[in-house]
């Protein structure tokens, strides 16, 4: 079984005006503690994708020391996953199915996927996934037409359900944190509140992690 960190890093191209603003808020990231951080475009085509992912790949090998390399984790495209390097792949419901993905991207990357109610949850249990996404847990402005929120019952009730390392999405600050991993969740997957100053966040999101 894999282990997650405390922190898993969104990086959502939505929120850069250029390649070179989104790599310089991952290594800030990697900076401030994090060990996992996921792509995610929902707007540009496969090149534009590609060119993104490769050059954040890049610069996250040659910026970090060799042990604080990030893994990275693209969402929704195994096959951009295995042309920039990636180390995993996150897919919802509306993507390749976890099995077809799997068939891509080998036994050894990482393959999550998201869920967003208990039925979703028991069927992405009985998949190769490595992990559980559930979300939204709190209201969010990041994603478009979200999910009805599960509330941190759904966090309980979701742990119950699966054995799988579970992450917890949508709406997650460090204020509210804390509560989301004791309801269940083995990790939070945040946006927003890491945009603003993302080392000295993600230096408090892990102490507060702790
Ligand atoms: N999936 C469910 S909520 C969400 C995604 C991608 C957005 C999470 O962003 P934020 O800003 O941390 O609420
Ligand atoms: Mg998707």
């Amino acid at each position: 079984m894999i282990h997650l960190p405390g922190l898993y890093a969104i990086v959502d191209s939505a929120f850069f005006p250029s390649t070179r603003e989104l790599t310089d808020f991952a290594h800030e990231l990697v900076e401030g503690g994090c060990t996992l951080l996921q792509y995610r475009n929902k707007s540009g085509n496969a090149r534009v994708i590609l060119e993104q992912a490769r050059e954040l790949r890049r610069q996250s090998r040659a910026r970090a020391p060799a042990p604080h390399v990030p893994k990275l984790i693209i969402n929704d495209r195994a096959d951009l996953c295995l042309a920039a390097e990636f180390d995993g792949v996150h897919i919802g419901q509306d993507d390749l199915s976890p099995e077809s993905v799997r068939k891509i991207i080998g036994p050894g990357r990482w393959l999550g996927v998201s869920t967003h109610n208990p039925e979703q949850l028991r069927e992405a249990d009985l998949t190769s996934a490595d992990y559980l996404a559930l979300g939204p847990v709190f209201s969010t402005s990041s994603k478009e037409k979200p999910d009805p929120l599960v509330g941190l019952e759904g966090v309980r009730r979701a742990r119950q359900l699966t054995g799988k390392p579970l992450v917890a999405i949508g709406g997650i600050t460090r204020a509210n944190a804390a509560s989301v991993i004791e309801a269940g969740a083995d990790s939070v997957a945040v946006i927003s509140d890491l945009l603003r100053e993302p080392r000295k966040s993600a230096e408090e999101f892990f102490r507060l992690l702790r």
